[in-house]
C-alpha cells in the first residue's frame, strides 16, 4: 500500500462535487491522497486534531476547500508546517467571492496558496507538484501532463488556421 502524502478536506459534503477535480487529480498522477469532512464551524475540536496530526501522520501537502466565512484553509494553515492549498468554492449568494476573499487575504506569516474560485484541479495539481519536487518520477509525469495539453492547443491551432473561423465554430 502506497503512503498517503496528500489530505483533502472541505467544510461539508456539499463542496464535494468541486473538490472532486483534486481528488481525480491526485488519481491521475498517482499520488495517494485521504479525503474527508473537516468543518471550521461546525466541528472545530476536529479540524485542530486534523491539522495537529497531518505532518506526523504523513502528509506533505494539505488541501483545504470551504465556501462562504471560509475559514477551514486559514485555520489548518495556522496549525501546521505543512503547505496549505485553498479552494474557495462558489456560493450561491455571493459566487464565490466571499470564499475567495475569505482565503486569500491571510495576515503575513501564514500563508496559504489560494487557487481560483472552484479551482480544485489546479489544487490537485499544484499539491502534486509539491510533492513532486522530492521525486523525479512524479515530476516526469507532470511533464508529460504538460505536454500534452500543448500539443492539444498546437492541434487546435493548426485546425482553425485549415478550417477558418466560422467552420471552426460550426464543428464545435
Ligand atoms: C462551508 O459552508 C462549507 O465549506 C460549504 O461550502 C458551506 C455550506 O455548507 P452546507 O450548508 O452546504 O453544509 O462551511
Amino acid at each position: 500500500m502506497s503512503k498517503v502524502l496528500v489530505g483533502i478536506i472541505m467544510g461539508s459534503d456539499s463542496d464535494l462535487p468541486v473538490m472532486r477535480d483534486a481528488i481525480e487529480m491526485c488519481e491521475q498522477f498517482g499520488v495517494e491522497c485521504e479525503v474527508d469532512i473537516v468543518s471550521a464551524h461546525r466541528t472545530p475540536q476536529k479540524l485542530v486534531e486534523y491539522a495537529k496530526s497531518a505532518e506526523k501522520r504523513g502528509l506533505k501537502v494539505i488541501i483545504a476547500g470551504a465556501g462562504g466565512a471560509a475559514h477551514l484553509p486559514g485555520m489548518v494553515a495556522s496549525m501546521t508546517p505543512l503547505p496549505v492549498i485553498g479552494v474557495p468554492v462558489k456560493t450561491k449568494s455571493l459566487d464565490g467571492l466571499d470564499s475567495l476573499l475569505s482565503i486569500v487575504q491571510m495576515p503575513g506569516g501564514v500563508p496559504v496558496a489560494t487557487v481560483a474560485i472552484n479551482g480544485a484541479k489546479n489544487a490537485g495539481i499544484l499539491a502534486c507538484q509539491i510533492v513532486g519536487s522530492s521525486d523525479k518520477k512524479l515530476r516526469d509525469r507532470i511533464s508529460s501532463y504538460k505536454n500534452s495539453m500543448q500539443e492539444e492547443v498546437e492541434k487546435k491551432s493548426k485546425k482553425l488556421g485549415e478550417l477558418k473561423y466560422k467552420s471552426y465554430l460550426e464543428q464545435m
